[in-house]
């Protein structure tokens, strides 16, 4: 048996405890403060700036988009963020499968149209072919997914809509089970939160982007947390690469989850 000392200090476990709670039971929970508030402007703008070059690195060479924002990268070793996820798994071995950029462009959108899934590995749709876990999904939680709010989350701009406790219904919007992913569930929450706040979620609640109808951009970054044991052999998107002298960058403590991304 895995010792709880090993995985997270006794001040992180007691700070966490709450949220860990939280996401176990509705399948969500939200950290305020990741990203301290003397910060998380430049690193907004940081991020923003970077975005468009990231993104072309990664969809014509199939680079990493922490590649492109390496300067992000010790934020992703958060001791918070670690403790619950490592907790979460009951393993220290854990890695970051995927880092994504998930800004939504003002003005964009429909407020009633819904996109329901659940994500990698339960993604049932999964266009990169990743892999999927087939159903009925086993109750044991695969990935850990963190959307790090570098805008706030509002309900105006495109906080992303949750059903909670959806983590542990054996129904999946992209599965047979009559549910119609373009529409509003009756029990769905909109998740709001301050800049510099993750949402974290289990990977199988159902969840969808949605409508930014702000006149600013809601700037965000998806890192899907992972225990060692999850396969990152298939899909494009698990297989994308760090170069050597940027992973040489990342702290000591944030290496160990894309070491396994990292080019000779
Ligand atoms: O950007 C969001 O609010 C949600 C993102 C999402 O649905 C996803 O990455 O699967």
């Amino acid at each position: 048996m895995q010792e709880q000392a090993e995985l997270v200090s006794e001040e992180v476990k007691a700070e966490v405890e709450p949220h860990l709670i939280q996401l176990r039971q509705e399948g969500w929970c939200v950290l305020e403060g990741v990203i301290p508030e003397s910060e998380i402007d430049s690193v907004r703008e940081y991020v923003s700036a970077s975005s468009e070059k990231a993104l072309e690195a990664y969809t014509n060479d199939w680079i990493s988009i922490i590649a492109g924002v390496p300067d992000f990268a010790p934020y992703l070793g958060d001791e918070h963020v670690l403790g619950i996820v490592k907790t979460m798994f009951n393993h220290p071995h854990v890695r970051i499968a995927q880092t994504e950029l998930k800004t939504i462009a003002p003005h964009n959108g429909d407020a009633l149209l819904r996109t329901y899934h659940s994500d990698w590995p339960h993604d049932l749709r999964d266009l990169s072919k990743s892999g999927h876990i087939h159903q009925p999904f086993p109750d044991i939680t695969m990935a850990v997914i963190t959307l790090w709010m570098l805008s706030p989350f509002t309900k105006e701009n495109g906080g992303t809509w949750i059903v909670p406790r959806s983590h542990r219904d054996t129904r999946n919007p992209r599965g047979n089970d009559g549910i119609d992913t373009d529409k509003p569930i009756p029990n769905e929450m909109q998740v709001t939160g301050s800049a510099g706040s993750v949402l974290m979620t289990d990977s199988r609640i159902w969840h969808t982007a949605t409508a930014n109808l702000s006149d600013e951009p809601r700037i965000a970054l998806l890192a899907r947390y992972i225990p060692w044991w999850v396969s990152v052999e298939m899909g494009k998107r698990n297989r994308v690469t760090i170069p050597a002298e940027v992973f040489a960058t990342f702290p000591d403590n944030v290496k160990p989850l894309y070491q396994h991304r990292v080019t000779e």
